[in-house]
């Protein structure tokens, strides 16, 4: 089987910061506006009260610090509690394809490529911003690549699963150099209002190149040894925003935004991950300690602790499970790139490590990687 790796990555962070501090703060002067509002149907029963988000809480319950944003205007405004942003007309970029300009030019920088090599782009990502044209097929054109490009969506696992598809396409002969691209414009999504959500998500875009180790000429690439992709349907994270949605008789005022039973994705996604990482250990013959890095999804700090430890039959030392969401948040399925971009550096030739994605669907892509060069 042709041996393929990831020969270059990218991150595009966007410039505006939001800490905890300032989120809490906005959200409980909104919290104090409603209940004052709402203080008659309060007072007779009729309405529940709002309680106070807290950065304790946040930082304990998750390990966000702060997180960045393409659109900070709105968001902080207790009686907007939205980004606010203009729709941009056809002859100018969408954000996400903007974002994915940016990230794409570092991995092909780094990969020691040019657009002209590129014959397939995966736009992955957990919201696409329109249906079609693909988003992805105007990434080929703004950068001036050939071949072919389509638009994906696994939620937190479309970079992997993006990823698995490339290799395939390698593999099966209809694309030689690929460009994944995962533009997370989560912060439209977010439900400001929502105590229990408000603080999980920012945005980021990741971009990765990937290749056949015979064409890779970059400094440093990462062989991808094994794949394996896992779903199982669950309603405990959802989105239901849709094109029919104007069709509807009835308006689900919580439609267009992300909501989840925290509690139970914690408890039932961590046995399904534990065991896709450790079926594919199995199935490679490696061993706990041979695993030098585990880039992991980013949606929760004792998540990836509890997975860490239940791989590596022991606490993960400093730097061994790196961590990115204290300062990026949850970004969907950019975590686990961000943490491989930020964090690949110290492994030496032949040191293998894991980047396992997880999240809705549910879903689970794990691919085990060792040093190339
Ligand atoms: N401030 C203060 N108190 C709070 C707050 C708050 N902001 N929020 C909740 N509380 C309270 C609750 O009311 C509750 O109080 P009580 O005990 O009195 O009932 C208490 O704190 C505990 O609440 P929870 O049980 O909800 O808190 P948890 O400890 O479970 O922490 C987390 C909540 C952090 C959300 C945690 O459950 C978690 O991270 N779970 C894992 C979730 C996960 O990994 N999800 C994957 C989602 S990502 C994904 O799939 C991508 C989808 C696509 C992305 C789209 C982009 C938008």
């Amino acid at each position: 089987m042709k041996k393929v790796v990831i020969s270059g990555s990218g991150v595009f962070t966007p410039e505006s910061i939001i800490t905890n501090e300032e989120l809490v703060a906005s959200f409980n002067q909104y919290v104090d506006l409603f209940n004052a509002e709402n203080a008659e149907a309060i007072n007779a029963g009729e309405v529940a009260a709002l309680e106070y988000s807290s950065c304790e809480f946040i930082e304990k319950a998750s390990g966000i610090k702060s997180r960045h944003v393409l659109y900070k205007d709105g968001i902080l405004d207790p009686n907007t509690m939205q980004p606010v942003f203009h729709k941009r007309p056809e002859d100018q970029l969408p954000e996400m394809v903007e974002m994915a300009v940016a990230a794409a030019k570092e991995a092909l920088a780094q990969a020691g490529k040019t657009a002209a090599d590129i014959d397939l782009i995966i736009c992955a990502a957990s919201n696409i911003q329109r249906p079609y044209p693909a988003l992805s097929i105007e990434l080929q054109k703004e950068l001036g690549a050939g071949g072919y490009a389509f638009d994906m969506n696994v939620a937190c696992s479309s970079a992997t699963f993006a990823i698995s598809n490339a290799v395939n396409a390698i593999r099966g002969g209809t694309a030689s150099v690929v460009l994944v691209v995962n533009p997370e414009f989560a912060s439209p999504q977010v439900n400001y209002t929502s105590r229990d959500s408000h603080f999980i998500f920012g945005d980021v875009c990741t971009a990765t190149i990937i290749e056949a180790a015979e064409t890779a000429t970059a400094e440093n690439s990462y062989e991808i040894l094994g794949m394996k992709l896992k779903t199982e349907f669950s309603n405990n994270i959802r989105c239901d925003v849709s094109y029919v949605d104007h069709c509807h008789p009835e308006v689900d005022p919580e439609a267009p935004f992300f909501r989840q039973q925290g509690r139970k994705v914690f408890k039932e996604l961590l046995p399904l991950v534990a065991d896709v990482i450790q079926g594919e250990m199995d199935r490679l013959q490696i061993a706990p300690d041979d695993l030098k890095r585990l880039w992991l999804h980013q949606a929760n700090i004792n998540m990836n602790i509890f997975a860490a430890r239940k791989i590596l039959g022991r606490d993960p030392e400093a730097g061994e499970a790196p961590l990115v969401l204290d300062t990026y948040a949850n970004t969907a399925s950019a975590g686990s790139i961000i943490a491989f971009h930020q964090n690949k550096q110290g492994l030496v030739v032949g040191d293998k490590a894991v980047l396992c994605s997880f999240g809705a669907g549910y879903s689970v892509g794990c691919l085990m990687l060792q040093r190339n060069r």
